[in-house]
């Protein structure tokens, strides 16, 4: 058979170079997110010794009250984008890189499918490509370097085991991080519960993610052995000028790329660290429109089955009571209703309203009482399975009914934020308030909502991230808008820990 010259096109060679800026950016931001929950399960509870990897040294007291915030490590910066506490950027830093990634991967495979015959360069079209990338295999092992080309096609520019592994990253590995990165928004687990359970769980998605992590980091540093095995000068060349004559300039080239993309990393951990805000409003119209229009959606929410409920569900805030250090929200008014069990306890809701309220437990639990079982999904990457009940928001807001300009609710706690020490305050808009799945819980599995998770009332909104759900509720204000409140992202922890609003992903 005759060979077929598939070369090295300028879109091949552009594509692969922001693939390496896209690659290394979501690698490095990926370790950033893992650094938030650095346990790895593959069960959906996340059990303390259940998890099957721990990158962490950290050991939590057994004697005493510990949240999931104690267990978030900080890595280093020269290893995750950006390095020490910081999910929130991390987040930012990884959603926009996905974006530039599916660009670049989709741009290839169009081009490579589009243009005949160059398929060819990844599809195998031929069973003879087993033995041949055993035979390049075999010659590896025994340190020698098998030429370019395949029994198929002799004028390949891969050898049928470099071809394989392409098809492989490119076919089977990107798709599965795209798939299994979907499967962690709390959108679509909560609208889809069977979509996370195509992998197992929620979590065996999680560690799947993480593996393919580890698979590209692998599949990396074999390429750059390679390209230095087979010979630096001529590689880069192909990968550079699309050429194999000799000569330098695609090596030199070639390094500039790679110190320009080296400068983006540093850039963009010496911005985040030093002006998180700035980047966090830098990355926000990349990230957060199209995330908003592809998930921030009015939904119906999926019962979990009794069965499924989880004998162990984290605590993530300390309670607003005096044995804890005030910055972990000790409040005194919280303490008095607590010890008078909450019968002097009053939700006070006002702001753009017709009639402000001031309902008491008993005026709250007088009212129809909806209940749900649901996954919750921490931000940091724990779940867990809980029953919930309490009153719809939907009702309460027929009560009070909002004036026109009414857009947010702003729903403040007793308890501060751990980080800033700012009242814990969290903004959702108007439309998700409305779902019929949008309480406020007084119950959690069958008893009286527990001090630790939020006592004696919290907001429950399943379709987004954890930090949404204030707990320790304290009122509620109606508004037009959030930017005039706290710092003007949309809750203490967009504020101070650069968060996104939208809490979908
Ligand atoms: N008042 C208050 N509410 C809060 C928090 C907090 O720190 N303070 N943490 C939030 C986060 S990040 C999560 S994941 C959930 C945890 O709820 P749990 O403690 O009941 O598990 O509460 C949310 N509500
Ligand atoms: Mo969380």
């Amino acid at each position: 058979m005759s060979g077929i010259e598939l070369g090295f096109p300028i879109w091949v060679r552009a594509t692969h170079w922001f693939n390496v800026l896209f690659m290394t950016l979501l690698i490095r931001s990926g370790i950033a997110i893992l650094a938030g929950h650095p346990m790895l399960y593959w069960n959906q509870d996340c059990r303390p010794g259940s998890e099957w990897l721990k990158l962490s040294r950290k050991q939590m007291p057994k004697d005493r009250l510990w949240t999931s915030t104690d267990e978030e490590v900080g890595y280093p910066s020269w290893l995750a984008l950006p390095g020490g506490h910081s999910l929130g950027l991390g987040r930012y830093w990884h959603f926009a890189a996905v974006h530039g990634w599916i660009y670049a991967t989709a741009i290839y495979v169009v081009l490579m499918l589009a243009i005949p015959p160059q398929w060819r360069r990844l599809i195998p079209s031929s069973w003879t490509i087993i033995p041949d990338a055993w035979r390049d295999f075999v010659a590896y092992l025994t340190f020698h370097l098998p030429p370019a080309g395949t029994t198929a096609n002799p004028d390949h520019p891969y050898n049928a085991l470099q071809k394989l592994t392409y098809f492989a990253v490119i076919y089977l590995l990107t798709p599965l991080q795209l798939m299994t990165g979907v499967a962690m928004s709390p959108t679509i687990e909560s609208r889809f519960p069977w979509y996370p359970r195509l992998f197992g769980n929620r979590q065996a998605a999680r560690s799947i993610h993480f593996l393919g992590m580890v698979g590209f980091v692998g599949y990396l540093a074999i390429h750059v052995l390679m390209v230095v095995l087979h010979g630096f000068g001529k590689e880069m060349n192909k990968m550079v000028m699309g050429h194999e004559d000799a000569g330098w300039w695609g090596a030199g080239i070639g390094l500039a790329i790679l110190g320009a993309i080296a400068l983006i990393h540093v850039a963009g951990n010496l911005a985040s660290n030093s002006a998180p805000r700035l980047v966090h409003n830098l990355l926000s119209p990349l990230v957060d429109p199209p995330r908003r229009t592809l998930l921030h959606r009015p939904i119906a929410v999926a019962d979990y089955p009794e069965s499924e409920i989880s004998n162990y569900f984290r605590v993530n805030g300390y309670p607003p009571i005096a044995k804890y250090p005030a910055e972990n929200g000790g409040d005194e008014t919280y303490e008095r209703l607590r010890l008078g069990g909450f019968a002097d306890y009053r939700l006070e809701i006002s702001g753009l309203v017709e009639t402000s309220l001031s309902l008491s437990m008993d005026d709250l639990r007088a009212m129809p009482r909806h209940q749900q079982i649901t996954m919750h999904n921490c931000i940091q990457g724990w779940t867990a399975v809980g029953k919930w009940a309490g009153v719809r928001l939907s009702d309460l807001l027929d009560h009070c009914k909002p004036t026109p300009e009414a857009r947010y609710l702003v729903f403040q706690s007793y308890q501060s934020h751990e980080k800033s020490g700012v009242r814990y305050y969290e903004c959702i808009d108007l439309v998700q308030a409305r779902l019929p799945q949008t309480i406020l819980a007084y119950a959690m599995n069958d008893v009286p909502l527990p001090v630790e998770h939020g006592a004696p009332l919290r907001l429950r909104i399943e379709p987004k991230l954890g930090f949404k759900m204030v707990k320790y509720l304290r009122s509620i204000e109606v508004v037009a808008d959030y930017r005039d409140i706290g710092q003007g992202m949309g809750g203490v922890r967009e504020d101070h820990q650069q968060f996104d609003m939208g809490a979908e992903t």
